[in-house]
């Protein structure tokens, strides 16, 4: 079993920031070791309560795009998808998978608005099969100093803010996640949703920013984010926003969840930075290995230039 020692950034947050804005981000990493342990058995999804399949299912599974890939071993599922970060289910990391299980995904509106030509509201499986999707393998890392690397399916955001045709003017994109206290597993009672982001559009645009419909070869299950999420690798993972269902183009840099809740600990950019207290070393979830973190998670050469 992995033992696990009070991360630098959980002293960093336990002394500067109120108590009631942090208290339950400090409770998991305490809780972190078993979540750990007990994904570690590879419990077994019960199917019985099983939502439809989600949007991007039965469509042919996406190449493997050689350009994106890692110089460490793939973390297995079993750890990935029972360590989890989503909020509107539960503040424990081991019991989002859980209950976010019987999440209906299908059918799945999503609005693109704002700065646009056309605002239009379409249908996840819609704009999925617009979309030529790609499978990538990406390094991730959470402001919690855990890290992993998965393969993601999905495609380049570059290619949807083609098909939104935002307005010469537009300069940001705000993206918007489900808020429905009527879902089945939702458990938001300490928050205030929806959670929402968002990227200037140079960012968006970045050859590497994706928007996900699947992770292992098959569609995201509900604990990661389905159907479709931002997946940002040189950033902390918590710009990486879930089940998305508004994109907006914007001219003013919208809000974003954590940086509003505490701008002194998380920037709107959240680019990783070993620079920052408490984010000097990482330990990966499945091995407990840990290692030096890497400015911009290892991908400076892709996105340096973005903020020089
Ligand atoms: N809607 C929503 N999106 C979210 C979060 C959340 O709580 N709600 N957590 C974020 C954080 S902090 C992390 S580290 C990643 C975790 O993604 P994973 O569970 O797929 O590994 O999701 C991000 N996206
Ligand atoms: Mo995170």
């Amino acid at each position: 079993m992995l033992v696990r020692i009070p991360k630098g950034w959980e002293i960093r947050e336990s002394r500067a920031t109120p108590e009631s804005v942090f208290r339950d981000r400090r409770r998991f990493l305490k809780l972190t070791a078993g979540g750990l342990a007990a994904a570690a058995l590879g419990r077994a999804l019960s199917a019985a309560d099983a939502a439809p399949p989600a949007p991007s299912s039965g469509l042919p599974s996406a190449a493997r795009n050689p350009r994106y890939t890692i110089d460490q071993p793939i973390t297995p599922e079993k750890f990935s998808s029972r360590h989890n970060v989503f909020d509107e289910f539960s503040l424990e990391r081991d019991q989002v998978w859980k209950l976010a299980e019987r999440l209906r995904t299908r059918p799945w509106s999503i609005h693109i608005g704002g700065l646009v030509e056309k605002p239009i509201t379409i249908d996840a499986e819609d704009l999925i099969r617009k979309m030529a999707l790609e499978e990538r393998l990406y390094r991730f890392r959470c402001v919690e100093a855990w890290a992993m690397a998965v393969p993601w399916t999905g495609f380049p955001f570059r290619k949807f803010i083609e098909f939104c045709q935002p307005m010469a003017k537009a300069r940001y994109v705000r993206m918007v996640s489900f808020n429905d206290p009527a879902a089945p597993g939702w458990n938001a009672g300490r928050r205030v949703f929806p959670y929402y982001e968002g990227l200037s559009l140079a960012e968006a645009s970045n050859e590497l920013t994706l928007l996900a419909t699947g992770i292992y070869g098959h569609p995201l299950p509900n604990q990661h984010g389905a159907p479709l999420r931002l997946i940002v690798p040189w950033k902390y993972g918590l710009k990486g926003i879930k089940s998305i269902v508004a994109f907006q183009f914007t001219r003013e840099r919208p809000g974003t969840f954590w940086n509003e809740l505490s701008p002194d600990h998380y920037s709107f950019e959240s680019n990783v930075d070993p620079r920052e207290e408490g984010q000097d070393t990482e330990e990966l979830i499945d091995t407990g290995e840990k290692r030096k973190t890497v400015k911009f998670n290892g991908y400076g050469e892709y996105v340096a230039a973005l903020y020089a």
